[in-house]
């Protein structure tokens, strides 16, 4: 195998090798690496055709990366950041006419769209020319809410690696991402010393602009973010959910009053921005003049305002907001927007070109880049949710957009898809017999589980407090009413708060001023016991957020291999017999595999899988389930 390793080296090839060859190059010794991984990934896609796909798969057309070859890279936000501060930003934004765009196609769209799954080989190709051709964004949001567990959990990708390369080809616009207070990127609270941790290596890592909101607009619950960021010169953007709807009278509970009240408390906290996250899509265009202009009038920090699609009114409500002086607001490239997503860039950049509010996006430029994710989108067909319409109920459920999305297919898998519309209405009550809360992650899914649990127990606020008293609530209701998601506006309704905690004690501080600081030695020490690997500090914050996952991670790694790098429809489709791939198995290292074909099952139960790879005939045999 050495001989193999130095006669195929380029180095020897070429005849370049001095005395230091065989020292200078490690390479070298890795004699079983290189066949290991491809019999990795011929398993992997063995493993697809025989038992998913049943070598099956639409044709999909490759997404073209807009050619921006001799195009200089524009000045962007990111560079006056580095240059003049978050307060030089602050004022930049504030000198403004134009209305800024944040593009969110890489966090909250597909957040929205298809359950968080768009993997980084996809964003990192586009990053690059989205550089060149959109320097006038404001911000990439890209990071963040649930792209995190997500890249783990179901991508087995490692989301900092992504912030790595989408931060090293966009050095020249904002990166923004998510953080749900001191339930960083998680579902519940942690301890201090975790949410400042990954805020400390995010800011490092490259994220410039973190939006904090607590997930019941308890400020106390964002302080420690808030703080944390101030300190790393970073952008604060404190933000204030937005639910409910300010033009009902008969509504008084989130006023405007309301939330005019709630943005001076953020203004006095820090924030350099405002942001108003109407995850739910509520915010109607008429309320969003109304709440824009009153908040214009009454603190002095920009504004950026966050809604969504799903009741097709997302564009009217940012182009009203607009008219009232929004500073920024959030969309997605048009290809990946739209229903639960956000309103469509590309379109808002039209609607407004010549006007006062011009964006100064050049249309033929962000078209190329709308293009692009055109393309990528088929591949994850099967994430989308079947909503083909916008949908005017959502102002009567109040159901996130993220959350939308995803309650169908977690509705089905309790069994309960004929009564999805039952679970829907179970929704509203939930949140009414709940005080009428705030719902985004994580006190949504309190809320949704709530219906989904009472709808397959047979419950219904009438007949709650009688049957509910014997049985165990969902995780995320025990933890609602213990104090864990912080405390709601109007406080707990106490009978429901006793009986599903029973004999529990419920808190009314910040869960983060109980609970023990994290010890990172134990964490750090437990990975490189269990998994023989050096871990980064980054590696120890995301195993202080999400232990179970981080350890189902390196486990798949160290069994299956790490296919991050591989092309997106052969990750999640597999190949047909025929077709020809390249697979890149690591930095530069592409294997060129065919698959020639699926054999017939064999008395093993097994099946051999025969590829062509660079040139060479290989089998793999893999036991079909079915
Ligand atoms: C998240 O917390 O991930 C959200 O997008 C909430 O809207
Ligand atoms: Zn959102």
């Amino acid at each position: 195998d050495f001989l193999i390793n130095v006669l195929n080296h380029e180095t020897f090839h070429k005849g370049l090798c001095d005395t230091n060859f065989i020292a200078d190059n490690k390479s070298l010794m890795d004699f079983k690496s290189k066949t290991d991984k491809e019999l990795r990934v011929l398993n992997f896609i063995g493993e697809k055709v025989v038992n998913e796909t049943k070598g099956r798969k639409q044709e999909f057309d490759v997404p073209h990366v807009p050619n921006i070859e001799g195009m200089a890279r524009g000045f962007g936000t990111k560079q006056i950041l580095d240059q003049k501060g978050a307060k030089g930003v602050v004022d930049w934004i504030r000198s403004q006419n134009r209305l800024l765009l944040t593009d969110t196609t890489m966090r909250d769209a597909h957040q929205s769209l298809m359950a968080t799954r768009m993997r980084t080989v996809d964003m990192k190709k586009i990053a690059k020319a989205t550089a060149v051709l959109a320097p006038e964004l404001f911000s990439l949001e890209m990071w963040g809410g649930a792209t995190f567990d997500v890249a783990y959990r179901f991508l087995k990708e490692n989301p900092w690696e992504r912030l790595d390369s989408i931060r090293e080809r966009v050095p020249n616009v904002l990166l923004q991402m998510l953080i749900r207070g001191s339930n960083g990127v998680g579902y519940k609270n942690y301890p201090d010393n975790v949410i400042k941790a990954l805020i400390d290596e995010a800011a490092m890592r490259g994220i410039d602009v973190f939006r904090i909101f607590d997930s019941l607009n308890w400020l106390e619950g964002m302080k420690v973010s808030m703080e944390q960021v101030l300190q790393t010169g970073k952008i604060a953007e404190g933000a204030l959910c937005y639910t409910g709807d300010i033009l009902d009278e008969t509504r008084d509970k989130y006023s405007l009053n309301y939330y005019i009240k709630m943005a001076k408390e953020v203004e006095k906290m820090g924030a350099h921005i405002l942001g108003i996250k109407d995850m739910s899509a509520l915010l109607k265009p008429y309320a969003a003049k109304k709440l824009i202009t009153a908040l214009k009038n009454e603190i002095s920090i920009p504004i950026h305002l966050h809604t969504h699609d799903t009741t097709g009114n997302g564009v009217a409500t940012l182009l009203m907001a607009a008219e009232a002086g929004v500073d920024i607001v959030d969309t997605a490239f048009n290809s990946m927007s739209g229903l639960t997503s956000q309103p469509a860039l590309n379109s808002i950049v039209a609607a407004l070109s010549n006007s006062s509010r011009d964006t100064g996006l050049k249309l033929d430029n962000i078209q190329q880049i709308s293009d692009y994710w055109a393309n990528v989108r088929p591949v994850y067909q099967s994430f989308e949710s079947d909503l083909k319409t916008s949908s005017a109920e959502i102002y009567k459920y109040e159901i996130p957009g993220g959350q939308y999305s995803n309650l169908k297919p977690q509705v089905d898998s309790f069994g309960l898809s004929h009564k999805f519309g039952e679970v829907k209405e179970m929704y509203k009550s939930v949140n009414e017999m709940f005080g009428d809360i705030i719902k985004v992650t994580p006190s949504s899914k309190a809320v949704g589980d709530m219906a989904i649990f009472m709808v397959q127990n047979e419950l219904s606020p009438e007949n709650l407090l009688e049957k509910g008293k014997d049985l165990a609530f969902p995780d995320s209701v025990i933890s609602y009413f213990a104090g864990y998601m912080g405390q709601p506006q109007g406080g707990f309704p106490e009978q429901i708060q006793k009986m599903v905690l029973k004999n529990q004690e419920p808190i009314t501080c910040r869960p983060g001023d109980l609970l023990p600081p994290e010890d990172f030695g134990a964490i750090d020490s437990h990975l490189r016991n269990k998994y023989n690997i050096k871990p980064s500090k980054s590696d120890l914050i995301s195993y202080a957020l999400y232990p179970k996952v981080v350890d189902d991670y390196y486990e798949y790694l160290e069994k299956h291999g790490d296919f991050s790098r591989m092309g997106s429809d052969i990750f999640f489709h597999g190949l047909v017999e025929g077709e020809t791939c390249e697979i890149e198995i690591e930095s530069g290292k592409i294997l060129n595999v065919k698959l020639l074909e699926i054999g017939k099952i064999l008395d093993d139960g097994t099946r051999s899988v025969i590829y062509e790879v660079n040139g060479n005939r290989r089998e793999v045999a893999i036991k079909d389930m079915s």
